[in-house]
């Protein structure tokens, strides 16, 4: 795991929401053979930056928009590298999206971002989908692991259904994958509520759940 560096010019401009720059930047270290996993990590304390920047009122919904597009687009620029090492790491099948009822994307595709920079396989389902489309694929592709994303109350109900739905394909099939719920919203009673196996209301630490849980798969 590389060090976090909370001052690197990255991580300001970044959280400056500096688009250009930052992709300049990172086309520079490219070239110059920096470790693409150090790019990545000091984007995500950028997009923590802006996160926090959000809650105290000084960005608006857009900066967290405009911050989603910037990190999709270094995830771009970097991930021909990333895949070069991911030979090596491979670390296992991720079936990603976020609940019915709720269309909230950002931290979801972080959350799967950062998991294909980390060598896993993401397939993401997208937003509002229902308990059924998630069984089915879990059937079809076989996870190791289901990460489900919500952000309104209302999807909690959702979840809950989403995750009885895949208990159901697990048992019927003789499959087991752990289930990892995340959002904003998301705590200890919520995931007891729904029934799943674990909680994240950060994506790195989903992802670094995920190896976890893949070293003991595996
Ligand atoms: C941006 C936003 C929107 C955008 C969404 C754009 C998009 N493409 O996602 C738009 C404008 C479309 C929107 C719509 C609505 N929104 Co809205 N929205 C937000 C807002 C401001 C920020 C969410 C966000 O993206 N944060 C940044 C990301 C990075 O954070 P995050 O999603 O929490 O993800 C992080 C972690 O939670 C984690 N994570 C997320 N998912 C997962 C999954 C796994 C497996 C793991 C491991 C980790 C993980 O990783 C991320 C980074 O660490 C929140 C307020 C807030 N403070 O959260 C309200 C908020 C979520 N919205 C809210 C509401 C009510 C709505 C609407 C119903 C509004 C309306 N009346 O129409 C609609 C929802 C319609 C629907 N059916 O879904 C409420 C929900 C309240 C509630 N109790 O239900 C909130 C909390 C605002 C509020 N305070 O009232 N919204």
């Amino acid at each position: 795991m590389s060090e976090h560096n909370p001052n690197s010019q990255l991580t300001r401009l970044i959280a400056d929401l500096e688009e250009e720059a930052v992709l300049q930047l990172v086309r520079q270290r490219m070239e110059a053979g920096d470790d693409p996993m150090q790019i990545i990590d000091e984007c995500n304390e950028g997009m923590r930056e802006v996160g926090q920047r959000y809650e105290q009122g000084e960005y608006f919904v857009a900066g967290l928009i405009m911050s989603g597009e910037i990190f999709r687009e270094v995830v771009e620029l970097v991930q021909p590298l990333l895949a070069k090492q991911a030979d090596s790491r491979t670390s296992g099948r991720v079936l990603v999206g976020t609940v019915a009822g709720d269309i909230h994307d950002i931290g979801k595709n972080m959350f799967g971002m950062l998991l294909s920079c980390y060598g896993f396989e993401v397939i993401d389902l997208g937003v509002d989908v229902p308990p059924g489309v998630f069984a089915a694929k879990a059937l079809q592709i076989e996870p190791d692991i289901v990460g489900l994303s919500g952000l309104i109350t209302a999807a909690f109900e959702t979840m809950r259904e989403t995750v009885t739905a895949l208990r159901m394909v697990a048992q019927e099939h003789g499959r087991s994958f752990p289930i990892i719920i995340g959002g904003g919203m998301i705590d200890d009673q919520v995931c007891q509520y729904v029934g799943a196996d674990y909680w994240m209301s950060d994506a790195m630490a989903g992802v670094r759940l995920c190896e976890d849980l893949s070293r003991k798969i595996r």
